[in-house]
């Protein structure tokens, strides 16, 4: 009865202002199911033409909101105008794909409860209108309040399309509750205080010591000691408006701290779907930064753009600052959902000690958030709560493993019969042959195979897990390496004694490389901040095995130009400090690591122009080197931001020679989270060169290739197709189906658990609607 009289009291504005052609659908409840059902007209039997204008209204209480997802969509498309995800002109005329003269579905996802005037041709709806078939359209929306209105229009063209059947539900508003303190007169500015119980207790005898640690925390604590606002050890924040679409002119800010100098914040950004285009971060508007202090003059460690799901962060100190950005005045562009991030405080010893870092990587949700049972969590299930333990980073040491530590091993077999459980690696890790490596402790040093330089022991697995802080990344460099290698077997480790390499990708434990035989390997370099590697042995040969050298570094193995704090990964060359020399893609001349955006920045004079030549080129991709064809990149702009024309290369085939138009010049290298290579090297040259724009055309996007090596190159390239297939077939088995479903596809299987119930489609207007229920009571 309450929920109708609530709805009454929406309904009545409601329908006082919508246009009067328009009939109404209402939906407000899914009477005692988890989803109800809603339909096009005759679904799925082709819908009729002219219907013009068919309101769907969705009504939840007031302190729910409002999801529908499409699981069935054909609506006629009229125009196949379709706009390119290289959106390097953002021409807001192109929003609607062309959906706006021909039949659509429009959304309205922010109505206000309280001032609502309901909708009617002048409310703003949110683009794009929705049109054709998946996958051009979004499946799932949600509104920002409790009312989600969508119009289904169609016109007189008859196209003998079926419309769409969909679900809907109603979620709960406090799941997606930011748990800091929102700051007073600001929309979206949090504070995460978070107060050491065990500090307090250890250090209430020592009060000073504890303000020289951590003075802001505590000025206030003792001015205002009764209105301090004290956040628990873990919880949530989000973007505005989140799981709906975030408002354009938004700027947020998420300040972590804690009076125990030895904890770090630890974020896990378990989704981020911000506007999807194939820019890299420093030409994107819409942003997260994140640095490695109180505020945004700290240190950048991370900038995230476009879309991820379960980036770790780990700050460097007990104070971390996350700023999110959606500029305003940018053209009106496809609206995006934003992001979900889990926050937690841990004390550093998790980071040093091995066993409690294995509870480290991943926490489950908070259960009790999510009403309806433990598989929801907006969309993606958490990975290590379904994954076996081979992709699930946690799992390194399972039982299994231990099993196979058998005697004869000087460090290992008399704590054999002590590792029989995967909860008690702690306690006995210490004389295992797993090795943890924290920068908190090392930040560099050397780690061997077991009895080096004497021969390894048969039938071991013996993992190096190291995990560094901010932006550091971690090298390794090897030093020796003899590990048996099968014959006949070309280039495969599979059945060998092998080191293989692992880095976290989306929450997900993945292979990058694995070695064998005496050719020494190249440097490694993660992703992220955390890499393993495993060793594995099987029988008994008397190889002596490896030797090697790691470092956590945070200038991403860039050795020349000046690293900018503004930047991520950002290098300057200028030319009153030199006027040559060399640059290289991180981690040269090893693989690159994935999901990795460096920018070089050459500053000449201004008779100057900077000229780049490329000694070495191997960035992973096809022509024309976009997000549509998965590719890795190097771009280069004549502006420090976006180019109007954007030039970029991949693949094998090198530039001879690229000249600036001017005396700036930015090189940027972007890496995607699939494949990679061995980079570039390139020397640059500030020239003089008085006269401007003479030679701007040296700069064109069919750049002219070296003849000599373009020979050899044929044949490096032939190696390298032979080596990609083999990663490819074994980056597919081992990070297995999980990485390959897409968020949608997820939910698509998550409803075949689910029980739908058929709401009765009444095409009435809504005020009969209305009467029907209040018959009904
Ligand atoms: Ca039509
Ligand atoms: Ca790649």
């Amino acid at each position: 009865i309450l929920l109708l009289i609530l709805t009454l009291l929406w309904l009545t504005p409601i329908k006082a202002s919508i246009r009067p052609s328009c009939r109404c659908i209402i939906y407000d409840d899914t009477f005692g199911k988890e989803y109800g059902v809603f339909t096009s007209p005759d679904w799925p039997i082709p819908y009729e033409d002219n219907i013009d204008c068919l309101l769907y209204t969705f009504i939840a209480q007031n302190d729910h909101i409002v999801e529908i997802t499409f699981d069935e969509f054909d609506v006629q498309k009229s125009s196949d105008t379709k706009i390119p995800l290289t959106t390097t002109t953002t021409n807001s005329n192109n929003i609607d794909f062309g959906c706006d003269h021909g039949d659509y579905v429009k959304l309205f996802l922010h109505l206000n409860n309280n001032n609502n005037n309901g909708i009617d041709e002048t409310t703003k709806y949110n683009p794009p209108l929705l049109c054709g078939k998946f996958p051009d359209i979004e499946q799932t929306h949600f509104s920002s309040n409790s009312i989600l209105i969508f119009e289904f229009h169609t016109d007189w063209r008859s196209g003998n399309n079926t419309g769409f059947r969909g679900t809907f539900r109603f979620l709960k508003k406090a799941m997606f509750r930011t748990d800091g303190q929102l700051i007073s007169d600001t929309n979206c500015d949090y504070r995460f205080d978070h107060e050491s119980l065990q500090l307090t207790r250890t250090m209430s005898h020592s009060i000073e010591q504890q303000q020289q640690q951590n003075s802001i925390s505590n000025i206030e604590s003792n001015n205002n000691n009764k209105t301090k606002y004290w956040v628990g050890q873990r919880g949530y924040f989000f973007s505005p408006q989140y799981p709906s679409t975030y408002p354009k002119q938004t700027k947020c800010s998420y300040r972590f701290q804690t009076n125990d100098p030895n904890q770090r914040i630890r974020l896990l950004f378990v989704e981020v779907s911000l506007q999807r285009n194939d820019q890299s971060c420093i030409s994107n508007n819409d942003v997260i930064q994140i640095y490695d202090g109180i505020d945004s003059n700290a240190d950048l460690i991370q900038q995230i753009c476009g879309q991820i799901a379960f980036l770790e962060i780990l700050s460097s100190t007990n104070q971390l600052y996350v700023e999110f950005i959606s500029p305003p005045n940018t053209p009106q562009q496809q609206s995006a959902k934003g992001f979900k991030a889990e926050y937690s405080f841990i004390p550093v010893t998790s980071l040093i000690h091995s066993g409690t870092l294995s509870l480290l990587p991943f926490t489950p949700p908070l259960m009790n958030y999510f009403p309806f049972g433990s598989s929801y969590a907006s969309g993606i299930p958490y990975p290590w709560l379904t994954a076996n333990n081979q992709t699930n980073i946690r799992g390194n040491f399972n039982e299994k493993n231990n099993s196979d530590i058998i005697g004869g091993i000087d460090n290992i077999s008399s704590s054999s019969t002590t590792i029989s459980s995967s909860n008690n690696i702690h306690s006995s890790s210490a004389s295992s042959c797993d090795r943890w490596f924290s920068s908190e402790l090392h930040p560099n040093g050397t780690f061997t195979s077991p009895n080096y330089p004497e021969p390894y022991p048969t039938q071991i697995r013996c993992s190096y897990h190291f995990v560094g802080h901010g932006k550091q990344r971690v090298q390794v460099i090897f030093m020796d390496f003899d590990v048996h290698k099968v014959e006949d077997q070309h280039r495969d480790c599979e059945i060998s004694d092998s080191l293989t390499a692992y880095i976290v990708t989306n929450g997900q434990k993945e292979w990058i490389d694995d070695f064998c035989g005496q050719e020494l390997p190249p440097r490694i370099m993660s992703n992220g901040h955390r890499l393993t590697l495993e060793f594995k042995s099987f029988n008994r040969y008397r190889s002596k095995g490896f030797k090697a050298s790691f470092r956590f570094v945070t200038n991403f193995g860039i050795e020349t130009g000046r690293q900018d704090s503004k930047s991520v990964c950002g290098f300057v060359y200028n030319s009153t400090e030199t006027k040559r020399g060399h640059f290289t893609s991180p981690n040269h001349p090893g693989l690159y690591p994935k999901d990795t955006e460096c920018h070089y920045f050459f500053y000449g004079n201004i008779t100057e122009k900077v000229y780049i030549q490329f000694l070495h080129f191997d960035v992973e991709g096809v022509t024309p080197c976009t997000l549509e064809t998965a590719s890795d990149y190097v771009e280069f702009s004549n502006v420090y931001t976006t180019d109007h024309r954007v030039y970029r290369h991949c693949g094998l085939k090198h530039p001879k020679s690229i000249e600036s138009d001017g005396d700036f010049f930015r090189v940027t290298f972007k890496s995607n989270g699939r494949f990679d290579g061995t980079g570039f090297k390139a020397s640059y040259e500030f020239r003089y060169s008085p006269s401007s724009s003479s030679s701007s055309s040296s700069l064109s996007p069919s750049l002219s290739m070296d003849n000599n090596n373009h020979q050899q190159n044929e044949n490096i390239n032939e190696n390298h197709q032979k080596s990609k297939t083999i990663k490819t077939m074994k980056t597919l088995s081992s990070s297995g189906q999980s990485n390959i479903l897409s968020t949608n596809n997820i939910k698509l299987l998550l409803f075949f658990n689910i029980f739908l119930s058929i709401i009765l489609m009444n095409i009435d207007y809504c005020c009969s609607t209305l009467l029907s229920s209040l018959t009904n009571i």
